[in-house]
């Protein structure tokens, strides 16, 4: 059974707790529990990882690329918080493990905050993206994922 990765990046494991108006009142857990469902339901299974630290994020990303090339898994659906807007290390790490998909994913419609927050350094290396649907978005980004998968 080919996993998927679901990864989430700084203050994620917030969610649910704080800031409701903008992420929602669902916890990551919710979400990685809907998320596991929803995979198992297609044969897969998930794998969840959560980190405030770009490098840990970075070794998944090329351990992922590892396991897609060894067919184990069909690929990403990340959230990389902040680290969108800042990040060129996580940038190169996924186009440097081209072909390994990662679907980006907001919450929010970042298009829609504050300036700093339209520019994403993962956009122009994602294989898509999703933005705006509230905690939706994670099973929008798995079923299109999925969608390429058996392309
Ligand atoms: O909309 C998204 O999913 C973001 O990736 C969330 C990031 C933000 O920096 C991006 O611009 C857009 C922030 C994640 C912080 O999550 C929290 C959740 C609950 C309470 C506080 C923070």
């Amino acid at each position: 059974m080919p996993a998927i990765l679901l990864l989430n990046g700084p203050n994620l494991n917030l969610l649910g707790t704080r800031e409701p108006g903008t992420y929602g009142a669902t916890t990551l857990a919710d979400v990685e529990a809907a998320c596991r469902a929803q995979a198992e339901r297609a044969g897969h299974t998930l794998e969840a990882l959560q980190s405030n630290h770009e490098g840990v994020l970075i070794d998944a990303i090329q351990g992922a690329a590892l396991r897609h090339k060894a067919g184990e898994l069909i690929g990403v659906v990340f959230n990389p918080g902040a680290y969108t807007h800042t990040s060129i290390g996580l940038r190169d790490a996924i186009a440097g493990t081209a072909p390994l998909p990662v679907i980006e994913v907001h919450i929010s419609n970042v298009h829609a905050r504050e300036a700093f927050r339209h520019q994403s350094h993962i956009s122009p290396v994602a294989a898509g993206i999703v933005v705006g649907f509230g905690v939706d978005g994670y099973a929008l980004a798995i079923d299109g994922l999925l969608r390429k998968a058996s392309r």
